[in-house]
């Protein structure tokens, strides 16, 4: 589909529709598939603050009655050809998505919905009013429905093939593909909305020739269809929104069909509405999918274990940067410990997504210059983090009494505990008595004072050290490391205790040795990690929020009055 300006009346744009469905069917096309957001202009790209008019670019309610969508969806079934669109969804329960049907015609029913997971740009528009947004996170929530593969009935001869649907993002994303993919997927459908010259959007060269720019976008485009029919075996069809919006926005075309070997069969010769048409013989899919990408034969998922595990980026320490001095990295090996740890223990509804204070914060924090310090660098980088994704709780992953909790509590609504007293509760609830496994003889006097302001000393049985630096705990060898720590625990089962917490996030992944260790005397091991992200989604669940009546009310009016906003 070429240009949709936003004054374009949505009557005009369904019509343009109707006219390439009927095109297509006349072709003798048994299914065909329209762009993302494909009954209106991108509208994402504006900013849109007043609530009832971004109401009028969402469909709401079941999209094929949808005054403004239902006429296709009628004339897909009196034609018989079964449909792919997008369009913005307001969902009956108040999620905003950005999402795509397949509509079967000869049923006249839906048999797949798929919402947009990768959700590109940004929240806030960018400070220069010429660049182009993308403000798709702020309009949208990420997909909840997996990139889940379905079967066609009556298509195809009978075959029942297995589709499957992302959009427009998605398809730069190895991950959604091979989600398809070990479904056995034969069809891929993507509409998308790719801006052409829009630097600030691409973090591209602003001086670039904008032609070269958009050849660039293109090339891309093709590069990820292509790698993706081919590494899954699977026929891909991808349908642009496209041509020059408003008359300043660029979108690619390159609106085409992609064979099972990654060969584009048909592709669009226009940025205009027009019909792409291939014959797609399904059978071509069994050569990939039984030779060079039979999964069950070759792939070896004990090896892929971080692309589920981890988000961001853990670079190797840098050379020369060892372990003694290599204290940067510290913080983010012991972030991926704790989701190493957390993950087979999440709902499916709960994501975790690990923060490690940047620099200037300290790499570790064994005294309160550190404690103080890393809570003013994590507060600066955090807050705003906050104000764009919105976390439902933030679990302070320190164990003490860190500042950095009781500053979160002032500054955000929403849950915040740390570590210690999250492990403190738990420990409490599954035993009479706890121990604590210290790093350092310092952290021992520490965490006593802190427990007594938790006012748990009556149940502390003891507090035990292990002698350690926080960074010994990973630079050390890991057999004397683990003896000192399980030489710790039997004190403390010594002194009586019948729960025994970790008293710090970097021993995460040692519980196992600790729980080793005592046993054959019934005792539990609390990991503060595990306890305190299962605490505040307890919390969440009944709707906790922190109390503003006290001590925890924010001071930002004082601040402000005095002109002082630090953060
Ligand atoms: N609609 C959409 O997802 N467009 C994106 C633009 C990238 S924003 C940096 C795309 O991946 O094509």
């Amino acid at each position: 589909m070429g240009a949709t300006h936003r004054s374009d009346p949505r009557s005009k744009t369904l019509d343009r529709m109707l006219g390439l469905l009927e095109n297509a069917a006349s072709q003798g096309a048994e299914l065909v598939l329209f762009p993302e957001i494909a009954f209106t202009t991108f509208f994402p790209r504006y900013l849109i603050n007043d609530l009832d008019g971004l109401a009028s670019w969402f469909e709401h309610g079941d999209v094929t009655k949808s005054e403004n969508a239902s006429p296709l969806f009628d004339k897909a079934r009196q034609l018989g050809v079964d449909i792919s669109v997008g369009f913005a969804e307001a969902a009956e329960n108040g999620g905003r998505f950005n999402s795509s049907v397949y509509y079967h015609a000869k049923s006249g029913s839906v048999l797949s919905k798929y919402r947009k997971i990768h959700l590109p740009g940004d929240f806030e528009p960018f400070a220069d009013p010429e660049a182009t947004n993308q403000l798709e996170k702020r309009y949208f929530k990420p997909g909840d429905l997996g990139f889940q593969a379905f079967r066609v009935p009556d298509l195809a001869e009978g075959s029942e093939p297995i589709m499957g649907m992302m959009i427009c993002n998605d398809r730069r994303w190895t991950e959604a593909w091979r989600c398809l993919g070990l479904q056995g997927v034969q069809v891929v459908l993507c509409g998308y909305n790719t801006a052409g010259f829009a630097p600030d959007l691409w973090g591209s060269d602003k001086n670039a020739d904008p032609k070269q720019a958009e050849e660039t976008a293109l090339f891309h485009h093709k590069l990820v269809m292509q790698h993706g029919s081919y590494t899954n075996a699977t026929f891909s069809v991808c349908a642009a929104r496209c041509g020059v919006d408003d008359g300043k926005y660029s979108l690619i075309g390159g609106s085409c069909i992609v064979g099972p070997e990654g060969d584009i069969l048909a592709e669009a010769k226009t940025v205009e509405d027009e019909v792409v048409m291939a014959e797609c013989d399904l059978s071509a899919c069994r050569q990939g999918k039984t030779r060079t990408f039979d999964f069950a034969r070759h792939r070896r998922v004990e090896h892929y274990t971080r692309i589920v595990e981890q988000t961001g980026v853990v670079e190797p320490p840098k050379l020369g940067d060892s372990a003694p001095n290599g204290a940067s990295t510290h913080g983010e090996q012991s972030n991926a410990n704790c989701l190493q740890m957390l993950l087979p223990t999440l709902p499916l509804d709960v994501s975790v997504h690990g923060f490690t204070s940047p620099p200037p914060a300290p790499s570790a924090i064994e005294g309160n210059s550190d404690n103080i310090l890393s809570a003013a660098a994590a507060a600066r980088a955090l807050l705003p983090l906050q104000q764009r994704e919105a976390y439902d709780a933030v679990l302070v992953a320190c164990y003490s009494e860190h500042a950095l909790i009781r500053l979160l509590r002032e500054e955000l609504d929403v849950p915040v505990i740390g570590i210690m007293e999250a492990s403190l509760f738990a420990a409490r609830t599954l035993g009479a008595r706890f121990g604590i496994v210290a790093t350092s003889r310092r952290s021992r006097v520490m965490h006593a004072e802190a427990v007594r302001g938790y006012g748990m000393e009556a149940f502390c049985a003891g507090i035990e050290s292990c002698d350690l630096g926080v960074l010994d705990l990973e630079r050390k060898p890991r057999e004397v490391v683990l003896g000192l720590m399980q030489a710790a625990a039997r004190r403390l089962v010594g002194k009586g205790a019948e729960v025994l917490t970790l008293g710090c996030a970097g021993m995460t992944e040692m519980k196992v040795a600790v729980e080793e260790a005592v046993s054959g005397e019934g005792v539990r091991v609390v990991d503060g990690v595990v306890a305190g992200v299962h605490h505040l989604v307890g919390l969440v669940r009944m709707g906790g929020k922190t109390a503003k009546a006290g001590l925890y009310a924010s001071s930002a009016v004082g601040r402000k009055a005095r002109g002082q906003e630090y953060f």
